[in-house]
């Protein structure tokens, strides 16, 4: 089963757990989970995305993403629930593991 919607406290609390281990935090921005990264270059940029497309499938929820040389943008939205959701919360921790083992940022 797929966890449903947070609400505006769980949303909070998840905010402020995330955001204790990244480097720049993470925002909320027209109801989806907003970052962007930026590494050495492009092949550093691809290496967090491979890494990050390995956990992405393990967990069968996906990134929208976009990709200009060094820069990596990301928002995280559930799709099927419409609207952010604890696996949305995963994978921005996820990324942010991603982040830390890509040399170069
Ligand atoms: N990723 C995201 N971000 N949201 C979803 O609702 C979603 C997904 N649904 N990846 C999954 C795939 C669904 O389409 C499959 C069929 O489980």
């Amino acid at each position: 089963m797929r966890p449903g919607l947070l609400d505006d406290a769980a949303l909070f609390k998840a905010f402020k757990t995330l955001n204790q281990h990244s480097a720049s935090p993470w925002q909320l921005q027209d109801g989806r989970l907003l970052q962007h990264y930026r590494f050495r270059d492009f092949r550093q940029a691809f290496a967090f995305m491979t890494r990050v497309a390995h956990v992405a499938e393990a967990m069968d929820h996906h990134p929208d993403w976009s990709n200009v040389y060094n820069r990596v943008s990301v928002t995280l939205f559930t799709h099927d629930a419409g609207g952010i959701t604890t696996l949305d919360f995963e994978l921005a921790a996820a990324m942010e593991s991603a982040a830390r083992e890509t040399p170069g940022r």
